[in-house]
């Protein structure tokens, strides 16, 4: 087992974010609990029937922006690890949710893109949004309408820096995976390519995904995250 790890990567899904008030997506009122994935996660169901998916998103992106929706306890404690640690430390997300940059993660990755984000399907060209937006919405790079989508991996798409995941899963001798059913490909995937590199992998969620991981630890994230990199960090300080 790893007493002083030089080197962690740790993973998040939706239950992160769950306390923050943001529904996961298998939760039973989860966000696709209305939605067939297909319809709104797809580049077949954007060509099928766009304005679905405009207002999926759009609905989604007021809701993050709301005062009520804010960086819970487990975001604060990984942002303060991240900079405490004085190791090699990466994290990536599976959220679309600005809620780690906010708790002021720096060293942080949305492999399936954000929600505060759009890109143009001509130029790629990726832009900041804050509002809502749709087909009759102009893009900056070819200033006409009905060229922009969500910054959002869909399914059949490829995740984004997957290069750079894939390195620091290779080099790491820790992986810490957060509020994530593991149900996604190739995120649920990490925790096996660590393994094999014989990092100790550590499983925070209300409860065991099914997953081989060293170590499972269950509880709400606002609970679990700190107390487990608090005390890492204690130990790390002790050696
Ligand atoms: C790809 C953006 C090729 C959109 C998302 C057949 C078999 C296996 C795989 C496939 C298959 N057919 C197709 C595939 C591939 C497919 C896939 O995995 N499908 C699955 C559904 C079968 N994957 C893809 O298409 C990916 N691309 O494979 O490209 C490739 C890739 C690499 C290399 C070469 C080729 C692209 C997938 C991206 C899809 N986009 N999001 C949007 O956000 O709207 S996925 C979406 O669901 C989220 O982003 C998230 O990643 C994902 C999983 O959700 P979770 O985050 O895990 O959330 P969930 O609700 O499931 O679970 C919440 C967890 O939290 C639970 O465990 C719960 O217990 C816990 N929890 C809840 N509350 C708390 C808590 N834990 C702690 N505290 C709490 N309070």
């Amino acid at each position: 087992m790893v007493s002083r790890p030089r080197s962690i990567v740790v993973l998040t899904g939706a239950g992160i974010s769950a306390e923050s008030g943001i529904e996961t997506f298998r939760a039973a009122e989860g966000l696709w609990a209305n939605h067939h994935v297909d319809d709104v996660a797809t580049l077949e169901g954007f060509a099928r029937n766009p304005q679905l998916v405009y207002t999926f998103y759009n609905q989604r992106r007021r809701q993050l922006l709301t005062p009520e929706i804010s960086p819970n306890a487990a975001h604060s404690a990984l942002a303060k690890f991240e900079h405490e640690f004085g190791g090699e430390f990466l994290l990536v997300t599976q959220n679309v949710d600005n809620l780690h940059e906010r708790a002021g993660s720096e060293n942080l990755i949305h492999m399936h893109g954000e929600l505060l984000k759009m890109s143009c399907l001509n130029s790629k060209l990726i832009f900041d949004v804050s509002e809502d937006f749709d087909y009759d919405t102009q893009c900056r790079c070819c200033r006409s309408a009905g060229n922009l989508r969500p910054h959002v991996v869909w399914f059949g798409e490829m995740p984004l820096q997957m290069n750079r995941i894939n390195r620091a899963l290779e080099n790491c001798d820790m992986f810490v995976a957060i509020g994530t059913s593991g149900n996604v490909y190739p995120a649920s995937g990490f925790y096996q390519t660590a393994k094999i590199r014989k990092a100790r992998t550590v499983e925070l969620n209300l409860e065991r995904t099914g997953s081989s991981f060293d170590q499972h630890i269950c509880g709400p994230a606002t609970v679990s995250v700190p107390q487990f990199f608090n005390s890492l960090l204690r130990s790390i300080s002790a050696n």
